[in-house]
């Protein structure tokens, strides 16, 4: 990827801020302190919050006594369900979206008839410390009358359990279906071979470096309430928490989102402790401060995945791909979180085309309440188990065919001239130059050579693997309309406001929020771009919905294309406006006038000229103003994406197997990224870093896993595998540049993909060198212990 070597590529910094490796402007004070965390803030007044959970994965609910902890010293108020449900507030979570035959359980913030996994928020302490709330909260007794627990989605479904809800007696949330079936069996019926993958992803668990917190802040003379929360979405969490749960319209609740450390898909979630948090507040008119600690954080953070799958593959002889078909059993948790019914639907089926040209595809996935943790969006979320099962398939469908699987591949790739293209899986892709990513990637690790040295090893009794990946990725859930119509109950635009100030600084309020991103940094640049400014003269505010009127928020690497696409088309306006006033007080024809640099001027008389700036303290004076003109230089724009971006690459991974000791080195890892326009080279490396640690993580350590019991036994760090740097190798990126065409800069997201694109790549790797073992497949996470017990006959 392009040098990250700083600075602005013009001496005064006025243009070229477009695909410039500027250093992020936000890391300075993240990384010097100055950075506000939510915990950081502090009110006058302070109360704090703790939770107490059950620890049964299902039971009834038979009594919960308060008084002990009542009694404790420092203690201010200890609640049950029954207090939230007598308070009168509507005391739901909605889902954000429905699906047809969608069960749609009660979900309520504290719980009061039973608890549906271990971790379910049974009672809150308020008191005047940290450690005076948590120590209370043992002092609360809670009597259960346990019950059966499942945990598996299969079995949910399958087994004779009782329910965990009881409006969904077989455990099935929904039965969705994509695709044409009945071509899909012809496809299946006249190509010449057939064969399948039985496959589980396991559930994993995001670990964002901030575990989640609130602030509420109700003020009884304004019944307004401030909520400081960790949230991807500020305002949606407004949105979510007004008329469902609380009751209160959304002119009376500020959500802020102060510096979040870290999302990855679990801060999008309408989480039932927040809301507490809120109401806490308003019952005892006082601030209240509720921080999760690190193990709730991994019991009650949505998890993600949890997809147990058959996926089958029609195959010609010559390697063309006739069909494909694929019946899933996605667990959803114990209670339907945000886009916990969109992402194993939507967002999974309709992505299972991958790159290639695929004529037939059905897919079945049928969503399953199960004793959890609530599953919802995790980096990729729903693309990234549909990419991974397409390439699962076309490696299997390889072996079948004694095909290189990088050949396959090749052959059923969609061609640059076939975009747009619409696939059998009811998407529109916009743009791709598929093969070309693929070439460079396999130029890099030198493909045809490192078969024959892989051939080489083999004689000596060594086990390399090369594992290739294509990815493609649906970023940027758009138009509003289509979301509407698949039964989303939010709109996939986004909107911002660019403001000029009369001393010619620009501010972005952008209805997006950043956790790491970079969006502060990456705004800057493309307002900078299209406002002839340097980004020093720019700032960025997201993350306050009293500042920001309107917005969506960050997930689905929609910012760069959606938020970013709403900031250059706001700026164009603003230009525009300042063109006309230009023009005014030039005495010249609008048409007459050039952009450059952030000046205005007369073609071919340079000197008659106005900078942009200068404009903006004209338009803010309003001395002097075009007839019928409003003074002022700030426009508000809603940006409705007609389509999706989509986003694609080759990743390609180099490892060696030990199976003596199950051991994987990886030697080499490659990845290129098509991400269209780059706003930000270096952001963009970092964004394909932090996604390939998180895909090989998944395909190599990571797992949520529950005992019998059905407790969470991964609930500390020590316990959940993240990969360690010293685990992964030097990551090699490059990329190629395929533009978005209807978005306005051109830009697809990009920050998923190396997570969506990893993990099949590593799974493919250690596969590939066990094929001397007669291994087709192995489930993640790929352990040295399933290394060895894959090869255990053989050895
Ligand atoms: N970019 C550029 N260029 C392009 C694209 C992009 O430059 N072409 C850049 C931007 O601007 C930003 C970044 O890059 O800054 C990213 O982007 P995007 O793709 O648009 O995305 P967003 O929206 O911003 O974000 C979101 C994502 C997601 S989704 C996730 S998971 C993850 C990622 O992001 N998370 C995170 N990444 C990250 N990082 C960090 N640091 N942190 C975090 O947390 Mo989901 O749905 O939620 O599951």
């Amino acid at each position: 990827m392009s040098d990250a070597d700083g600075a602005d590529s013009n001496d005064d910094g006025s243009s070229g801020a477009f695909g410039a490796a500027i250093e992020r402007g936000e890391d300075v004070p993240l990384l010097t302190g100055d950075g506000q965390y939510t915990d950081d803030i502090s009110l006058p007044g302070t109360t704090h919050l703790a939770i107490r959970r059950s620890d049964h994965a299902h039971a009834r609910l038979e009594s919960v006594d308060t008084s002990a902890a009542e009694a404790m010293d420092g203690v201010v108020a200890v609640f049950t369900g029954e207090d939230v449900v007598e308070s009168g507030v509507p005391n739901t979570i909605p889902t954000a979206w429905d699906l047809p035959g969608l069960v749609q359980p009660q979900y309520r913030m504290l719980a009061t008839d039973k608890v549906r996994h271990e971790g379910t928020a049974v009672a809150a302490v308020v008191a005047e410390t940290p450690h005076a709330a948590h120590d209370a909260l043992e002092r609360i007794s809670v009597e259960y009358e346990p019950l059966e627990h499942v945990t598996d989605p299969v079995e949910a479904v399958e087994r004779d359990v009782p329910p965990v809800h009881d409006e969904a007696e077989d455990n099935v949330a929904f039965d969705f279906e994509l695709g044409d079936s009945d071509a899909t069996d012809e496809a299946f019926a006249d190509a010449d071979r057939v064969t399948s993958v039985d496959l589980r992803q396991p559930r994993i668990i995001p670990n964002a470096m901030e575990p989640r917190a609130a602030l509420a802040d109700w003020e009884e003379t304004t019944e307004k309430l401030r909520l400081w929360m960790t949230s991807q979405n500020p305002h949606l969490h407004r949105m979510l928490l007004s008329a469902g749960t609380l009751g209160l319209p959304e002119n009376r609740i500020q959500v802020i989102a102060p510096e979040v450390g870290g999302g990855f898909g679990s801060k999008i979630y309408h989480y039932p402790d927040e809301a507490v948090t809120a109401w806490c507040s308003m019952q005892l008119g006082r601030p209240v401060k509720w921080q999760a600690t690190r193990s709730e954080s991994y019991l009650t953070d949505c998890h993600g995945r949890d997809h147990v799958t058959t996926g089958e593959i029609a195959l010609d002889d010559d390697g063309t791909i006739r069909g494909v078909r694929v019946e899933t059993h996605a667990g959803l948790g114990a209670q339907l979180s945000q886009f916990g019914t969109a992402t194993p639907s939507y967002l999974y089926a309709t992505i299972l085309s991958g790159q290639y040209a695929i004529p037939a595809i059905h897919c079945r996935v049928v969503g399953a309440f199960t004793n959890t943790t609530p599953v919802d969006a995790y980096r990729g979320a729903g693309r990234a188990e549909g990419i991974y099962v397409i390439e699962r398939l076309v490696d299997v469908g390889a072996r079948e065919l004694e095909m290189d699987p990088a050949e396959l591949r090749r052959r059923n790739l969609i061609q640059p001239d076939e975009f747009p293209f619409e696939t059998a899986a009811a998407l529109v892709y916009d743009s791709g130059e598929y093969e070309r990513a693929m070439d460079v990637a396999l130029e890099h690790v030198d493909y045809d050579e490192l078969r024959e040295r892989q051939d080489e090893l083999r004689e000596e009794g060594r086990y390399l693997g090369i594992g290739v990946a294509n990815f493609v990725e649906s970023a940027g859930l758009s138009p509003s309309g289509l979301a509407g119509d698949l039964g989303a109950q939010a709109g996939g635009w986004e909107s911002s406001i660019v403001r000029f100030d009369s001393t010619g600084s620009v501010t972005i309020l952008a209805g997006t929020a950043d956790q790491g991103q970079g969006h502060r940094t990456t705004y800057a640049q493309i307002a900078a771009e299209e406002l002839g400014l340097s980004v020093d003269d720019i700032d960025v505010v997201e993350g306050d919905t009293d500042r920001i009127p309107q917005g969506m928020g960050t997930y689905g690497s929609r910012s760069a294309s959606v938020g970013g696409g709403s900031i250059a088309r706001g700026a164009r306006e603003v230009r525009e406006k300042a063109r006309r006033i230009a023009a005014h007080q030039l005495e010249t024809p609008v048409d007459d006038l050039e952009f450059e640099d952030g000046e205005f001027h007369v073609t071919g008389a340079p000197d008659r000229s106005l900078h942009i700036q200068t404009i903006a303290h004209e338009a803010y004076l309003g001395h002097d103003l075009p007839e019928g003109m409003d003074p002022g230089l700030e426009e508000t724009n809603f940006y409705d994406p007609e389509n999706f971006t989509y986003p694609f690459g080759t990743h390609v991974a180099v490892v060696e197997v030990e199976p003596e000791t199950g051991e994987i080195e990886i030697e080499r890892y490659v990845a290129v990224d098509d991400c269209g326009e780059i706003i930000n080279p270096m952001i963009v490396e970092g964004q394909v870093h932090g996604g390939i640690a998180q895909g090989i993580g998944a395909a190599l350590y990571e797992g949520a896993a529950y005992d019998d019991e059905g407790h969470l036994e991964t609930r500390r760090m020590d316990e959940y595998a993240v990969p360690h740097s010293t685990q992964l190798p030097e990551f090699e990126t490059d990329s190629t540049v395929t533009p978005s065409p209807h978005n306005p800069i051109g830009v697809k997201g990009v920050g998923e993909s190396a997570t969506i694109a990893a993990t099949p790549t590593m799974v493919s790797a250690v596969v590939d060198a066990l094929e001397p073992f007669d291994v087709d497949h192995l489930d993640m996470p790929i352990t040295p212990e399933s290394v060895w017990r894959a090869t255990e006959g053989d050895r």
